[in-house]
């Protein structure tokens, strides 16, 4: 079967990987090949607004110039070496990315879960070699709605009936609590055996929960109290998704073990880190945790050049001004069908509500015949989330695409 036997090439590739593909997600109908800034074109050639930014990995843009020049240059240098050997690329990268968010030392990954699972043994290993806790007694708080990946560790302590049935038996020694309640936490830290708290400082996958000002400075402290660490997953919110490097800085939070991810490479290639302090971080000896591709000479490239665009192209304000202005004009269209508009920076979203209980679908599927690629998540809501080069006259004509786009819900 050739693409011109089929109604569209659509249809030919869309069919095609349905034949070939696991079914384990249930993607949007449209076909991408090529993207470039805030941009993207499907395989009929249809150029539109990326609103997913590849679920914030592609913050500064797509095919961005400089990381792809990067990128470029590397490949044909030396892309892995693994980690019995040093690297020219992996040790610069140590001393830059540490540099840049102030931390004593960085432990490279390749996928945000990776980090996540990374930075859940290091919590242990820290409870154990410097806060005492009784062997294999360690506890780590987390939050309900919590989404931090899909290895079989994290979805142990995931509230996602969907991520986590049929997957068990599954691992002990999480306690979940309600997100944004601090005297659940508060209750949670009175047992000693915890050695950390992990919690997004807004939650993604729920639906982009931002929670009440001072939680996360209040949560940070609480953790400082009672002797365990906070451990902010930014694999999401962090990169200036929000209007701020890292999300916790609205609220001057260090946290004691920060783990990145998505846009650390623009795009690229799956590139994570965790960074920590000394106390923490040389907890880990050689041979107790690792990964063939963490940290190679490409990865590492990538990501520099990755952090220097951030801060190059000043996205962090960029991000704030126009985030303000993209829910301003968001919340003026007035519809009856959006009953609440919420994010901050450029990770938002809408929620729905309309008597259709595919109606945040059909509007999606709308969007894209008007040139605008968003996906509902839980139902009724829609994410919200351009590339972070997008301009104020851009946002605006997305604001219109979005209000005529509605229409079809009427
Ligand atoms: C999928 C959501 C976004 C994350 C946070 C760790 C990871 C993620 C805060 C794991 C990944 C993704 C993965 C993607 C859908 C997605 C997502 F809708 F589920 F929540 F972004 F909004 N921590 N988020 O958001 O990183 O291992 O994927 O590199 O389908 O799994 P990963």
């Amino acid at each position: 079967m050739s693409a011109k036997s089929v109604a569209s090439f659509t249809d030919y590739f869309i069919d095609l990987e349905k034949k070939y593909g696991a079914h384990n997600y249930h993607s949007l109908p449209v076909v991408l090949k090529k993207g470039k800034g805030i941009y993207v074109w499907d395989v009929e050639e249809k150029k539109y607004y990326d609103f997913l930014s590849a679920y914030s990995a592609v913050n500064q843009g797509h095919c961005h110039p400089k990381i792809i020049e990067s990128l470029i240059e590397q490949a044909q240098e030396l892309t892995l070496t693994s980690r019995a050997f040093h690297s020219e690329a992996l040790s610069k990268f140590t001393q830059f990315i540490t540099t840049f968010f102030g931390y004593d030392k960085v432990l490279p990954m390749n996928t945000g879960a990776e980090a996540v699972e990374t930075a859940l043994k290091l919590c242990r290993h820290w409870g154990y070699a410097v806060k005492k806790i009784e062997k294999d007694k360690a506890k780590i708080i987390v939050c309900s709605g919590n989404f931090h990946g899909r290895t079989l560790g994290i979805i142990s302590f995931s509230t996602d009936p969907t991520a986590k049935n049929k997957f068990g038996p599954f691992l002990s020694g999480f306690e979940i609590i309600p997100y944004n309640n601090l005297s659940a936490l508060a209750e949670a830290l009175k047992d000693k055996n915890v050695a950390g708290f992990l919690v997004e400082p807004i939650q993604g996958e729920a639906g982009v929960i931002v929670p009440d000002e001072g939680y996360i400075s209040k949560a940070k402290q609480y953790c400082a109290d009672a002797n365990v660490l906070f451990i902010a997953d930014e694999i999401q919110t962090g990169l200036c998704r929000t209007g701020r490097m890292l999300c916790c800085d609205y609220e001057k939070v260090r946290p004691d073990i920060l783990i990145l991810g998505k846009a650390l490479s623009g795009g690229t290639l799956p590139v994570s880190a965790v960074l920590a302090d000394d106390e923490i971080m040389l907890t880990i000896k050689p041979g107790e945790h690792g990964s063939t591709y963490g940290g190679n000479p490409l990865a590492c490239k990538v990501a520099i050049t990755s952090l220097q665009i951030l801060k190059e192209e000043n996205l962090a304000e960029n991000t704030a001004t126009l985030g303000n202005f993209f829910r301003d004009g968001l919340k003026k269209i007035n519809s009856p069908h959006i009953v609440e508009v919420r994010g901050k920076g450029l990770l938002n979203a809408i929620v729905i509500k309309h008597s259709d209980e595919d109606a945040a679908w059909k509007l999606c599927i709308e969007l894209k015949q008007n040139g605008l690629l968003a996906k509902p998540t839980h139902g009724n809501r829609i994410r919200l989330a351009p590339p972070l080069v997008i301009t104020k006259e851009e946002i605006k004509n997305c604001i219109n695409i979005i209000e005529k786009s509605l229409k079809v819900l009427d």
